[in-house]
Formats: structure tokens, sequence, C-alpha cells
């Protein structure tokens, strides 16, 4: 029996049918489609109608490949939203979240609602970004269509929409927007009558699990699919990658390492403490009413936009040669810290490494292989002190760190990780977040029993290699206090 989970990310979108047979699950890609953000003047935008017709063509390939998935599901990234009008339409183009309209917001919001009082009604890190800051700042350029709005969708939740008709809101992405409450499990009233901001907007919240329709007859009529049950998945995509980490005990840390990397551990209460502010932890609804204690760090993103300058340049970096040449670079040379606000979102990635190294009197990296290992080093650097904090809030030891997703193929990294970490790093599977997209339905779907025996299948179907701290030890205690005094 069959599933399908549509994953889109930050730079492609993916159809994937999964196969359960004999205990095990195997993946295969149906279509993978470009996901880049579209720019207009200054705005940075989601090409949702593209995305849309992408997702139909994938649909149609499935049928056309004999596959009769049992149900769909959909995940994205957290935080960016669409609104509907009265009639059901789409009100202008969904913003992307690197978008600069929030640019300042956040910190003016502490005027109306202070700091602490926003995290302890919603246990949410503290992200430019987040949903409130983007509605905020909607509400100030540009009120006429929030007034003229009927409904708030996020972005799984809008794509949802197209395939069902149906409105809804999914719980693990709704906690991400910071308008969401872990103590009423609902919309926070509090804090969008403090804003002033319409409560109206926002849908009914689904769990992961739930049913959230069937496709509708325009969909099977041009994609040839029955019409099968849309079912609510964690549709943050970060919650589909924690449910599919193949971890045998609990409690265990995970890294969902892509574009971002989330590093922390589940627990069951939300843990909204003074420490867990200063060090801006999050606790993101997870799925069967989990929650992730977590950090964001910056991630792949640093890799990827250097990338992205040395191609325009005529340059382009190639991962076959990534490891000699970083090889040949001195360790440790120049750190960063992964998470100044600096990296968010610059015009020119490399150019904003090495003015930060500059900046802080160390060696500036001028080839590729120097920046490149700065940027490792200092992610696997990073992620020692948020395991390490992780621990102090949860107050447990882990064996070690399971790594999920795309950024698991860096070899470099993973390995860079267990020494800097001390400790092995068990790294699989790479589709973290479509399999765990997919585990939610196959329980929803009665094929699976829990969580528990999903993640024993995923042991069972997927490679996953073990990365063992090397013999340098002490210079990655060094390394690592030298970007403490960085960062801190
Ligand atoms: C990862 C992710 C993170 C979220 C960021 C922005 O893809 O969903 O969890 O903080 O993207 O939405």
């Amino acid at each position: 029996m069959t599933v399908l989970a549509f994953d889109l990310g930050a730079s492609s979108g993916r159809l994937l049918v999964g196969a359960l047979t004999d205990g095990c699950l195997v993946v295969k890609e149906v279509h993978r489609f470009d996901n880049t953000p579209v720019r207009v003047h200054d705005a940075l935008h989601w090409d949702v109608l593209k995305l849309w017709h992408e997702m139909k063509v994938g649909l149609k390939k499935a049928v056309d490949g004999g596959w009769k998935p049992e149900s769909i599901g959909i995940d994205t990234w957290a935080v960016d939203y669409g609104l509907l009008d009265r009639q059901g339409q789409l009100l202008g183009h969904p913003f992307h979240y690197r978008d600069q309209r929030t640019k300042a917001v956040m910190d003016n919001a502490f005027q109306t609602v202070s700091r602490e009082d926003i995290f302890m009604e919603t246990g949410i890190q503290f992200l430019e970004f987040n949903t409130l800051y983007q509605l905020i700042s909607q509400q100030q350029s540009d009120p006429e269509r929030l007034e003229q709005a009927k409904t708030l969708l996020m972005m799984p939740d809008l794509l949802r929409y197209f395939l069902t008709g149906e409105t809804f809101a999914e719980r693990t992405n709704a906690s991400t927007t910071q308008c969401w409450s872990p103590k009423t499990e609902t919309w926070s009233k509090s804090l969008f009558d403090a804003f002033d901001l319409p409560i109206r907007l926002m849908p009914p919240l689904l769990a992961p699990g739930d049913k959230a329709g069937t496709l509708t007859a325009a969909v099977t009529e041009e994609t040839g699919m029955d019409p099968i049950p849309v079912i609510a998945v964690g549709e943050h995509d970060t919650a589909s990658a924690v449910a599919a980490v193949p971890a045998k005990d609990t409690p265990f840390a995970y890294l969902s390492c892509g574009t971002w990397s989330l590093l922390g551990t589940e627990v069951e209460t939300p843990v909204i403490t003074e420490q867990s502010a200063t060090w801006n932890f999050t606790n993101e609804a997870g799925v069967y009413g989990s929650y992730r204690l977590l950090k964001n760090i910056m991630g792949l993103w640093l890799l990827q936009e250097s990338m992205r300058v040395w191609e325009r340049e005529g340059k382009p970096f190639s991962f076959e040669k990534m490891n000699n040449e970083v090889a040949v670079v001195a360790p440790f040379r120049s750190l960063i810290d992964p998470d100044d606000p600096r990296f968010l979102k610059p015009a020119n990635m490399v150019q904003a490494i090495q003015q930060y190294c500059a900046d802080t009197n160390q060696p500036v990296p001028a080839t590729q292989g120097e920046i490149v290992r700065t940027i490792l080093e200092s992610l696997a650097l990073a992620y020692r002190r948020t395991l390490e904090r992780t621990e102090q809030l949860v107050g447990n030891t882990f064996q070690g760190l399971h790594m999920v997703g795309g950024g698991i193929q860096n070899k470099v990294l993973c390995q860079m990780t267990a020494n800097a970490i001390g400790r092995p790093v068990w790294a699989g599977p790479i589709e973290g977040t479509g399999i765990g997209n997919m585990l939610v339905q196959l329980i929803a779907l009665g094929r699976i029993e829990d969580l528990q025996e999903a993640r024993r299948i995923v042991a069972r179907s997927e490679t996953v290699t073990t990365y063992e701290p090397s013999k340098e030890a002490d210079a990655w205690t060094i390394a690592y206090k030298r970007f403490l005094q960085l960062v801190d």
C-alpha cells in the first residue's frame, strides 16, 4: 500500500511516494520541481500558482506511474501565509520570510507586549520573520487587504486548500506563528487583541493524523487521481523531520539539517523558563501532542548562499572537490557566529563572512576552501553549544546526535559535528521530512500502530551512517572556547 507526500523545501519541492511492504518503507521520488522565491521590486514572494501547477503535474505522474495511493500529506517550512477573500480567492502573493518587510518590526512590537510576556504566552523563539511580526507589518503597510480577507492560511494549509477546498490550520505549523498558545492549544486571543490583529481570520485547527478533506473534483479530473483523502501531517517540515528520527531510545537529541539547522529534543510539555528565553530556544508543537524544544541555527544557508555568489561570479564550487579544498586549509583559521543577523539575508554571503572575520580581528578567508571550512567548523561548534544547552534545559545527557535531512549528504559536516560534540553522530534518513510526513499518514490509516513503531520502521528501512568522533578532541575543545568568546 502506498501514500504520497509533498515536501516543499527551500530549493526544491518534491512529490514522494512511499510503499509500506513487509515492515519496511520504500520511498521514491515521483516529481521534483523548483521552489525559488520570486523577487518583484524589493519584495520577495512565493511562486504559489507555479507550485500548485507542479503539484498537479506530480499527481498526474503518480497516476501515470501506476501508483494507487491511499492518502496525501503536505509539508513546507514554517511562518509564511496567504490570505483568502470571501470568495475563497487568494489575495495577492504570499510573502517569503526572507522578505525585508519585517525589519525592526519585532523590536517595536515589544513596546506593546514585552518580550517576556510573548514568550510566556507562546514559548516560541524570537525570529524577526515569525508570522506575528509579518502580520503586524502587513497591518501597518497594507491594512486594506487584511480587512478584505476572510481567512488566513499557512502555506501548507493553503496548498492543502487547493487540493481539498477546505480551510483548516494544522497544529505544528500554527505553533510556529507565535500567535498560538500551548497553554490553551489554540490561537492566542490575548496576543491578537493586544496587537489589534483580526483573530477572525484564523481557521479551525487540526492535529497531525486528522483527516483534512478529499481531493476536489477539479483535481481528480485534471490529474486522473481517485478522490483520496488528504491527511493533516506534521505540516511544519521540521515536525515531520523529527517524526522520522530512527531513535530507539527516548529522549534523544536530533539535528534536522538542511537550509536551517534545527537542534534539540522532544519534550512532553514546553520548557518556558527564563533560561530558555535567554538562550532563545523554542517550543514548537510536534506530532502526537509532543513539543520540539529546539533552536534554529542558520545552517547550510551560509554555504548555499556562498555557492550562489561563486556561481554568479562564474567560479562554481564543486562538492566533489570539497574534501580536497577544505583539507588544504588549516583548521580553525577563522570562526563566525552562524546566527549573526548579518547572515540572514545578505546581498553577498561571501563578503558578509569576510567582513565578519575582519571585524573580529581574524584572518579574512579568501579561497573557497577557506570560506567553506570557516562555515562548516563554525556550524559544528554552534551545534555543540546548542546540544549542551539543550541538555541543561532538560537535565539529560545524550549519548550522541541523530542527524536527518539533505544536509547529511555533506559528510565533512557530519564528521566535524561528531568531532565537535565528542560523541557519535547517527546520520539518516536524508529524506527525513518526506518520511515523517508519510509515517503520520500511515498511522492515521491504521497501517502503523504508533510513532514508536514508525521510528522502528525507519531504522529498518533506511541507511543510518555512524560518524565516530576523531582523536583530535583537544583541538576542538580549544576551538570551542574561542567560539564561545566570539558569540557570547
Ligand atoms: C525549516 C524551517 C524552520 C523554520 C524556518 C522558517 O525548513 O521550517 O523550522 O524556523 O524553516 O520557516
